[in-house]
């Protein structure tokens, strides 16, 4: 049984301070402490704003957002009190590292046990929306600009009496995302994310849509994949922009068991039985058993659509 604290952020200003929201997280891992949590999984991106949603002129002004240590200065705070607490986390951040005489940039975040050891790293797959500056647009999207694309791979770990996964945000949407940590017998998903509720980055939809998309990606992933899903938002009105909430905890049978009320810092919390995976890793999804993959080659073949012959 692990209990888990779905740690929501409301919005992060692009000028509060590291420390400003360390210490927010601070307070949640606290409170996540008086109620007996196991683990605390924060957003992506949760050290900063949702700078992508800017264009900025030069790299100095974007790379202000990005960590090159982790733990570093203002996050060993961080470390210390889960430790003290004997409490896990999973924490999104910009992550900048020097490779090869290369800088490279991804959209990170990490895993760290009870000791306060880090015991996994992901880094973000799947970029959404745009990689130029469209001027037009009320907000851009540009993590495509912004980070290289994650080159980890979708890994599991072995921690917290389970076995474990990650991912971020548009990931989240991807069934690729969730069916390569179950191949690999995941038990449960973590994963933080920054989502506009009324503006995607190409453009308007529906409101409702955003709520109703969210709950079926991760409600989708963990049935299919017998998993555990803790989807956790950073919401509110960020910069003018107005992010969903919607911060959620899925069992492996497909059902929200937790979900987050408000659009603030709010500390969701569920007991989940990772043994509650079994039942459908051994029955209806037992992959062994019922997988054909030499059917499934176009799904690795091919990045794009291959349309039918005209006739
Ligand atoms: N954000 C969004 C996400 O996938 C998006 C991008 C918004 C996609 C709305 C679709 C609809 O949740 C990030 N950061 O990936």
């Amino acid at each position: 049984m692990v209990t888990v604290g779905a740690a929501q952020l409301g919005p992060i200003a692009r000028d509060e301070t590291r420390s400003q929201v360390v210490d927010r997280l601070l307070a949640l891992l606290d409170r996540a402490h008086e109620r007996g949590c196991d683990l605390v999984v924060f957003p992506e991106l949760a050290l900063t704003t949702f700078f992508p949603r800017w264009y900025f002129e030069n790299q100095d002004e974007i790379d202000r957002f990005f960590e090159t240590a982790m733990p570093g200065p203002e996050t060993q705070a961080l470390f210390d009190r889960a430790a003290e607490h004997g409490i896990g986390f999973c924490l999104g951040f910009a992550e900048m590292v020097e490779n090869g005489g290369e800088t490279q940039r991804f959209n990170s975040c990490i895993l760290v046990d009870k000791s306060g050891a880090i015991v996994g790293k992901y880094r973000k797959v799947h970029l959404p929306g745009h990689a130029d500056h469209l001027p037009e647009r009320k907000w851009q999207h540009l993590e495509k600009a912004y980070f290289d694309v994650g080159d980890l791979g979708f890994p599991v770990w072995r921690t917290m009496g389970g076995i474990m996964g990650m991912c971020i945000c548009n990931d989240r949407r991807w069934p690729e995302t969730y069916r390569m940590m179950g191949l690999q017998g995941v038990e449960m998903i973590m994963l933080g994310y920054n989502t506009p509720a009324t503006e995607p980055p190409w453009g308007f939809e529906p409101t409702h849509l955003a709520g109703l998309h969210n709950n079926l990606s991760m409600q989708a992933g963990a049935y299919q994949n017998a998993t555990w899903v803790i989807g956790v938002a950073k919401a509110g009105n960020e910069g003018g922009c107005d992010m969903m909430g919607g911060t959620l905890i899925v069992a492996p049978t497909g059902e929200i068991v937790a979900q987050g009320r408000t659009l603030e810092d709010e500390l969701v919390i569920a007991d989940c039985d990772l043994d509650a995976c079994n039942h459908y890793k051994n029955t209806v999804f037992n992959f062994a058993e019922h997988r054909q993959p030499d059917q499934y080659g176009l799904i690795t073949e091919t990045a794009g659509v291959i349309l039918p012959p005209d006739d």
